[in-house]
């Protein structure tokens, strides 16, 4: 890795940029950032993007997108590694991550939503899944895996950052009796390269695209 220039082509509310840009911190890869605007992308970003998403990591101007393998390279380009070195604990970190992106959509989903019906059942599908995560998976270890930061925590720390900032809001009590998934949730939000993989006036920008959306969760920001 030495000598090569990496930069981040980001949207500064993206949970996938997040995790990206978590590792990058992790593991001291000085890099460089964009942010693009994804209602109106500069024409480039569709030679760069094939799927036409961020985050895509230009390493010496060559593309790479997908943020998993992007967060895999990142990983295996510098010393130590960030996933479990036994190879089923990897494999069972990468089908908990796989997990985490199905609440990420859901998630999504919960705060665009219009429609009531589906708002409640979006909800009740995420109680599910966080009570999966408190009961079958987490060992009550401040990390994922023990007491060291791993991939599979820069991908749930954007979850984790979404639920806090919608709880201001709407008590959804996805918190409520599930003492492991809320040590995980506040050991990554304190963590550094959690903190620093958004920018700083990340909360005003999210509160702003949330208090826009002609939503059901929109409108319990209004009341
Ligand atoms: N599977 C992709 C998902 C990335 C993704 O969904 N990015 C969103 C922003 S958070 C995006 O670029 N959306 C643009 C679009 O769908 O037009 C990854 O892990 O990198």
């Amino acid at each position: 890795m030495e000598g090569k220039k990496f930069e981040l082509v980001s949207f500064s509310l993206c949970p996938y940029v997040q995790r990206a840009r978590a590792i990058l911190i992790e593991k001291n890869i000085e890099h460089d950032i964009k942010f693009i605007d994804l209602d109106s992308p500069p024409e480039w970003f569709f030679d760069i993007s094939p799927m036409e998403k961020v985050p895509v990591l230009l390493v010496d101007g060559k593309p790479l997108f997908e943020s998993m393998v992007i967060c895999e390279y990142l990983d295996e380009i510098t010393e130590g590694s960030l996933h479990p070195m036994d190879p089923f604990k990897k494999a069972e970190n990468r089908a908990w991550i796989e997990y985490g992106n199905s609440i990420l959509s859901s998630t999504y989903d919960l705060f665009i939503t219009s429609d009531e019906k589906n708002f409640k059942r979006l909800t009740a599908t995420l109680d599910e899944k966080f009570d999966t995560l408190e009961d079958d998976c987490l060992k009550g270890t401040p990390f994922f895996n023990g007491d060291k930061f791993s991939i599979i925590d820069a991908v749930y720390a954007p979850v984790f950052r979404f639920h806090v900032a919608l709880a201001k809001y709407h008590d959804f009590g996805f918190f409520d009796d599930r003492p492991r998934l809320s040590l995980w949730r506040d050991t990554l939000l304190s963590y550094k390269a959690v903190i620093k993989s958004v920018p700083d006036n990340y909360a005003d920008e999210l509160d702003a695209y949330l208090r826009k959306q002609d939503s059901v969760f929109s409108s319990k920001m209004k009341t």
